[in-house]
């Protein structure tokens, strides 16, 4: 199958920056290259500058989920171009880069920076990170995505995907304006605003960064929903995501209108995750009883409230 130009050999790959493959590499050396969970890779976000992220304690774990506060810590676009990449490209699977700038030039920069390296199959703009002190989502805003997909379309010839922001009024608008302007595809959904309280000092917030965003099963309802409102508003390919942990929580989000499924979350319980739903979504259709037809309506249900 094919995602807006990128070859894969199934419609699984990972969620940016719930895998690590370099460590995972290290841990498992080449049996990793031989059993490569994903049919793409999709790095953790990168910025121009290094940084060190958000003060500890980052994580909290939810009764379905988790809230993170990772911060985007990096070694920025030199860092990454010196160490990561000449690692990442040796990911026997194409490798889309996520990117993230607080600028629309340093998006520019980003973009044209990557779009240089055949070792590059694409690039996921992302606009959607909760986790940033200044608060500022450009992927909240129709306009705002706009025109950062005016700003940076023309200085790549390779696919971008927009990652699409659930903390917004209508994630379908901003999908109908990154598509308007150019993106290949949209991803979707970015962890949800959340927060959590210390549990022995109460009203004080357990997260260093304070607030951060949940992901896992206590989301998957959202990113359905979500998925098909998009669905019924753009034609473009979408990269569904949000709570998946079997090929049935994937296979529901290709019903509602997803082409690619991305795993996050799951993939910190189980590293091989992602191969494991591949190969039950294959079994799906044989064994469900569920035909394509039946629950495409959900699709027409979203479409017909649109
Ligand atoms: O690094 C993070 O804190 C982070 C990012 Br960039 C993102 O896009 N989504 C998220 O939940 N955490």
């Amino acid at each position: 199958m094919n995602l807006c130009g990128i070859e894969l050999a199934h419609p699984i790959i990972n969620a940016s920056g719930t895998f690590d493959a370099i460590a995972a590499r290290r841990a498992f050396g080449d049996a990793l290259l031989a059993r490569f969970p994903f049919a793409a890779f999709v790095s953790k976000t990168v910025t121009v500058e290094p940084r060190q992220g958000n003060p500890p304690p980052r994580l909290w774990e939810l009764p379905a989920g988790m809230i993170n506060s990772i911060g985007l810590p990096n070694k920025g676009l030199e860092g990454y171009l010196a160490y990561d990449l000449p690692e990442l490209a040796q990911l026997p699977v194409p490798l889309i880069v996520n990117v993230m700038g607080f600028t629309r030039e340093q998006v520019a920069k980003l973009v044209t920076a990557f779009g240089e390296r055949d070792e590059v199959a694409g690039l996921e703009l992302n606009v959607s990170c909760p986790n940033v002190e200044t608060g500022l989502i450009m992927g909240a805003d129709p306009a705002e995505t706009a025109a950062l997909v005016d700003a940076v379309r023309p200085l790549t010839t390779k696919p971008l995907i927009v990652k699409l922001t659930p903390n917004c009024t209508s994630p379908a608008d901003v999908a109908a304006a990154a598509e308007a302007h150019g993106a290949d595809a949209v991803s979707l959904v970015n962890t949800l605003r959340g927060m959590a309280f210390h549990p022995r000092r109460a009203g004080q917030p357990w997260l260093g960064g304070g607030t951060g965003g949940v992901s896992g099963p206590a989301v998957r309802a959202v990113a359905l929903a979500q998925v098909a409102e998009v669905r019924a508003r753009v034609g473009i390919p979408i990269v569904g995501m949000g709570g998946v942990q079997s090929g049935r929580h994937a296979y529901d989000l290709l019903q509602a209108g997803a082409d690619v499924v991305a795993v996050g979350t799951e993939s910190f319980r189980d590293p091989l995750a992602g191969a494991r739903i591949a190969v039950e979504l294959t079994e799906i259709p044989a064994n469900s009883g569920i035909s394509g037809a039946d629950s495409r309506g959900c699709r027409e249900v979203i479409a017909h409230k649109a």
